[in-house]
């Protein structure tokens, strides 16, 4: 296609009209954004997973449900968001062969264990709150459907942010063994959810134009630092604190200094020597080769439906 395509396209997204599945888009648009969604809704079904860890264990029938209906949340904001991606011409099946393929990524986030109850907590508190702070722009991302879905994410989110805060609010208020095992949680989670963000703005090779096209509307640092804000005093209403001896409030620049993040453990993680993830690709590849006769079954269901017809 013609530049003149790529100027009118360029300038829908300046003046803020949302392109939708069936306009023109230029076909680095169309990957990145399937890159994104897609790996986006990985994270959320193998993020199912260090939670469920805990069904069986939590603590009380309200914690319980709780955990099920969060957990239940994750799996539909994974289906949203494969149905969003479909919609940019790749099948659900392609991109689930690209994650077990080792293809597509996932967040790294889940690739590190749930060692206690207050991991459960910390993983709502911090967990789901970088992740709002990475998606409310991006309900105002370029891309109609991709903005559209994460509307509901967000809502769902921020109850998943509360409950987990709430969490360890009460055992930050418990026995002494409780107090422990939150700071401990919070210390476990605490780097790994600033890498969720993604690596530095200068060796981000996609943050540029993604910026351009309106897809993400912050950067990866500026993102970063937001989250740090907001925790650095949250986590005094929880008379804990945050593992980092350089965590000091900057009156000149009006945010949060932090320390130094250890992104020789992202890039390991990235790839595949984190604690988890063999244990995660293990528990998705097993998922879908045991749905294997599902799909059978709905194929030659759906085959004799045609033929009847
Ligand atoms: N983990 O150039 P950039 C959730 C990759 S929340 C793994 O900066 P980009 C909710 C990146 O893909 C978690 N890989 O890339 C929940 C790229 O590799 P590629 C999911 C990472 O796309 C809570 C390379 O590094 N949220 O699931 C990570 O512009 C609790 C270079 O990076 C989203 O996916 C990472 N942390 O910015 C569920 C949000 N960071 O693809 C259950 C949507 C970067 O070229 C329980 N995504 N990489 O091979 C985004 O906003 C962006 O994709 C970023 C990365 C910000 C993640």
């Amino acid at each position: 296609m013609g530049t003149n395509f790529e100027e009118q396209f360029q300038q829908k997204i300046d003046q803020e009209t949302k392109i939708e599945p069936k306009d023109w888009m230029p076909q680095k648009y169309r990957h990145t954004l399937i890159r994104q969604i897609s790996q986006h809704a990985h994270s959320e079904i193998v993020g199912m997973l260090p939670e469920g860890n805990w069904i069986t264990r939590a603590p009380s029938l309200k914690r319980k449900s709780i955990l099920l209906a969060k957990i239940q949340d994750e799996a539909g904001h994974g289906l949203y968001l494969y149905a969003a991606a479909e919609t940019l011409g790749i099948s659900r099946d392609e991109m689930y062969e690209q994650l077990h393929e080792g293809k597509a990524k996932y967040s790294s986030i889940f690739n590190y264990p749930t060692l206690t109850w207050a991991d459960i907590g910390a993983i709502g508190w911090l967990v789901d709150g970088a992740a709002i702070m990475n998606q409310v722009p991006l309900c105002r991302s370029s891309f109609g459907p991709y903005a559209r879905a994460m509307v509901r994410v967000c809502k769902e989110e921020s109850f998943h942010q509360r409950q987990g805060f709430e969490s360890l609010l009460v055992l930050s208020k418990g026995t002494e063994e409780q107090k422990r095992m939150c700071q401990d949680a919070i210390n476990r989670w605490w780097w790994p959810c600033l890498m969720m963000f993604g690596p530095p703005d200068d060796e981000s090779p996609n943050t540029l134009q993604s910026m351009q096209w309106k897809i993400k509307r912050f950067s990866n640092d500026e993102l970063r630092q937001k989250f740090v804000n907001m925790i650095a005093e949250q986590v005094k209403v929880l008379h804990m604190t945050l593992p980092d001896p350089d965590l000091k409030w900057n009156e000149e620049k009006n945010q949060y200094d932090f320390g130094k993040i250890n992104w020789e453990e992202f890039k390991q993680v990235l790839q595949g020597n984190g604690p988890c993830n063999k244990e995660r690709m293990d528990a998705r590849r097993k998922a879908w080769e045991d749905g294997a006769w599902v799909r059978e079954a709905a194929n030659a269901y759906a085959a004799k439906k045609s033929i009847a017809s």
